[in-house]
């Protein structure tokens, strides 16, 4: 019985130490230590010995057990080990390789100066309004002393929404301007009033570096007692003066927009020549900013509020043209053109 265990055992750790994977070492231990294994039956077989020869078996069959398991468990650990690094071979990754580079966008510059439009605005104490740009043809003409066949609804060519028109509010629209929130403004706020109003508007008209059929507006109004063009120009000079960052002057003319009575256009000082003369001015020192003027009776009578107790001015001018001079950009389209080589540079 000695022998044969001297012989098992052998062969047991010659099938541990050949063992190259952990699913055959786990085989050997099956054969030889398992609950059926050899060794173990052969253990058994120790108490069909004579009394006298059991406790020396006993002991040789621990003693052997013992240096298997211990083969068993070394071999085990260095096949783990093994295995790991295999493991790290085969996803072997370089680190010292240049990173990937992930692109992160960036605002447009439209809203860049919108929100430093907004910023200024409201440290003079304007809030910010929303409104739709589905719009009713009530808001954007008739409500804004635009009446139906009046010349003026043919200055802006209009996008129709092909739907029923309603009694009250006519066809929908997308707005050709940011008026239609004066009146919005006036019916939900009433008087005193005073806001700006950001945002994009439609107009189906022909395209060219200076003209797009989707662009944007900010639009403001202020409403209180006391109020003349007088505080317009201030309002504006100490906004343009702010958004530049250096002195600028405005100046008005005479101008005509139904809604306002009287109607001025807004020109402001050239910032390229200082008022000598240039290209962009045409030689006149003064730029186009906007149109603005008295709110006119009508349109306040259409927003609910009383003319005989408050009176005030309302402006509207183009934010993507002010990008543009702002940035020397020298065709419009390219700000919608969503062409990142042009994006990327503001
Ligand atoms: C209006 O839209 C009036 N609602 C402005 C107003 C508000 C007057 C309140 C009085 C009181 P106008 O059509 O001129 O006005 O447009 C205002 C500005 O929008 C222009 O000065 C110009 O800067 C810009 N704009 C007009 N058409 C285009 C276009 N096709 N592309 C880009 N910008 C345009």
């Amino acid at each position: 019985m000695k022998k044969e265990l001297e012989e098992r055992g052998k062969e047991a750790l010659k099938g541990i130490a050949g063992a190259q994977t952990p699913e055959e070492l786990y085989e050997v231990h099956v054969k030889y230590l398992g609950r059926k294994g050899i060794v173990t039956l052969m253990m058994q077989g120790i108490s069909k010995l004579p009394q006298n020869d059991r406790a020396e078996a006993g002991k040789l069959f621990n003693k052997s057990k013992k240096s298997l398991e211990e083969a068993y468990a070394e071999r085990e650990e260095m096949l783990k080990a093994e295995s790991v690094k295999r493991a790290l071979n085969e996803r072997w990754v370089d680190v010292t390789l240049s990173g990937r580079q992930y692109e992160v966008g960036h605002i447009h510059p439209i809203s860049q100066v919108q929100q430093e439009v907004e910023k200024i605005f409201s440290e003079m104490g304007f809030s910010v309004m929303d409104g739709p740009e589905v719009e009713s043809e009530y808001y954007n003409f008739d409500g804004l002393n635009i009446l139906q066949n009046h010349p003026a609804r043919d200055m802006q060519d209009t996008f129709f929404i092909d739907q029923e028109p309603t009694k009250k509010d006519g066809h929908l629209v997308l707005r050709t301007q940011t008026s239609p929130v004066q009146l919005r403004t006036m019916e939900k706020y009433g008087a005193p009033a005073r806001v700006i109003v950001p945002g994009r508007v439609f107009r189906n008209e022909a395209t060219d570096a200076s003209h797009e059929h989707t662009f944007d507006q900010v639009e403001g109004l202020l409403i209180d007692k006391d109020i003349s063009l007088a505080h317009l120009k201030g309002v504006m000079q100490e906004f343009l003066t702010r958004l530049f960052k250096r002195e600028t002057k405005v100046r008005f003319r005479p101008g005509y927009f139904p809604f306002v009575e009287p109607g001025v256009e807004l020109d402001m000082s050239c910032m390229i020549c200082n008022e000598q003369g240039c290209r962009v001015c045409k030689q006149t020192g003064w730029l186009e900013f906007m149109g603005a003027g008295m709110v006119h009776p009508n349109v306040l009578k259409a927003g609910g509020v009383d003319s005989q107790k408050y009176q005030g001015w309302a402006f509207g001018f183009g934010l993507t043209r002010l990008v543009m001079m702002r940035y020397g950009i020298d065709d419009i389209r390219l700000l919608s053109s969503g062409d990142v080589r042009f994006l990327k540079q503001f």
